[in-house]
């Protein structure tokens, strides 16, 4: 079965505070499928790649002053409705108007430190797991489907 997929990535403090296994475990509960994980230090020409629609807000230069500060954990998650149930699983932008239950409303605070990011379409997400996995992932069809999907 071919499924939508969103990217996801655990931002520096997430990776710093050790809570890459927490937001994993969340994905995997609700019983979406990780297809592409990876550690890496991302260089500030794909983070402005990323980013490119928010170069004029005035919080841009602390965000990729932050986002560069460490390792980020970049993932593609696959499942029905992905996309908006990740950003759900997320929670708010703001981590205070989050609710607990999610993401941001259980582990962090400020905007600025707000753990992890979720792609808002399904168009966004595809742009996003095409810069950040360039090199494609790899092809594997899990064989619980039938478990999950009626
Ligand atoms: P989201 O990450 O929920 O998709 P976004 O795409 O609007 O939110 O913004 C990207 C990131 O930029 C967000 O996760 C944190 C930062 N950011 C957004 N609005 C901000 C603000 N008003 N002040 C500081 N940082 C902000
Ligand atoms: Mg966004």
């Amino acid at each position: 079965m071919s499924h939508e997929r969103t990217y996801i990535m655990v931002k520096p403090d997430g990776v710093e505070r050790g809570l890459v296994g927490e937001i994993i475990k969340r994905f995997e509960n609700k019983g979406f499928q990780l297809v592409g994980l990876q550690l890496l230090s991302p260089t500030r020409k794909i983070l402005e790649k990323h980013y490119e629609d928010l170069s004029s807000k005035p919080f841009f230069p602390g965000l990729m002053k932050y986002m560069i500060s460490g390792p980020v954990v970049a993932m593609v998650w696959s499942g029905k409705g992905v996309v908006k149930s990740g950003r759900v699983l997320l929670g708010e932008t703001n981590p205070l108007a989050s609710l607990p239950g999610t993401i941001r409303g259980d582990f962090c605070i400020d905007v600025g430190r707000n753990l992890c990011h979720g792609s808002d379409s399904v168009e966004n997400a595809e742009k996003e797991i095409a810069l950040w996995f360039p090199h494609g992932l790899v092809p594997h069809e899990r064989v619980i489907e039938k478990l999950i999907y009626e």
